[in-house]
């Protein structure tokens, strides 16, 4: 091989090796609705769509307001399909109103795998405990995030019904409105020390000195 012909050839091989690292996509949110821009459509029991108070003080966008009287636990819900085996995340964000409630309560997001379709009684629930909770020492009048990471759908799964839901300790009433509701496949982490930075394997480092070291062979038997 000429030593045009294997420059040519180490800068191809090159090329092809030095990728960039994957980056972790976005995956997308399965929940409908879960921004509440103009209405609260996709969610079914207590709905109040409320037009003046949004996570990220969107004027054109609102939330869901969810309000209890006495004690008890209210909630606005929606079903969405879900695989088991498969980890999805779950996250929204809450604010309770000193305006709007007048005793102590919880606002909290729950997740309960189904295995139908979200219309059968709580007896076919088939794993709970994924709740996340915001109470009044969070702090009344401000956005909290709540978050449930990883969750693994058991087997036979095949949906989850995602509450929006508070509850109420007192004989008063307590408000929650929530907003960017997200539910999705989760996304793996990178592994530790990975980076998107261009960059070349070990093996075809190698391989580069082994033409390098061949040119260099084939110039000195040119001169010979
Ligand atoms: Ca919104």
């Amino acid at each position: 091989m000429a030593p045009t012909s294997i420059l040519r050839a180490a800068i191809a091989a090159g090329m092809a090796f030095a990728g960039t690292a994957p980056l972790g996509a976005q995956a997308a949110n399965l929940v409908s609705n879960g921004t509440f821009d103009t209405n609260a459509n996709g969610w079914t029991n207590a709905v109040l769509w409320d037009g003046t108070r949004d996570a990220g003080s969107n004027p054109a966008s609102g939330s869901d307001q969810v309000s209890v009287s006495g004690n008890g636990c209210t909630s606005s819900n929606q079903c969405v399909a879900a695989t088991p085996g498969t980890a999805y995340d779950l996250s929204a964000q809450v604010l309770i109103s000193s305006v709007l409630t007048t005793g102590d309560g919880i606002a909290q997001v729950v997740a309960l795998w189904q295995s139908t379709d979200c219309l059968q009684p709580l007896g076919k629930v088939i794993s709970s405990d994924t709740t996340s909770n915001v109470g009044n020492a969070a702090g009344l009048d401000a956005w909290h995030g709540v978050s449930l990471a990883a969750l693994v759908a058991p087997p036979t799964t095949k949906s989850i019904q995602i509450g929006l839901n508070t509850c109420s300790q007192t004989n008063n009433k307590f408000t929650a409105n929530f907003d960017n509701v997200s539910f999705s496949v989760a996304v793996a982490a990178p592994p530790a020390g990975a980076t998107a930075v261009p960059g070349l394997s070990v093996g075809m480092l190698a391989l580069l000195a082994t033409l390098v070291g061949a040119m260099g062979a084939w110039l000195r038997f040119r001169r010979a």
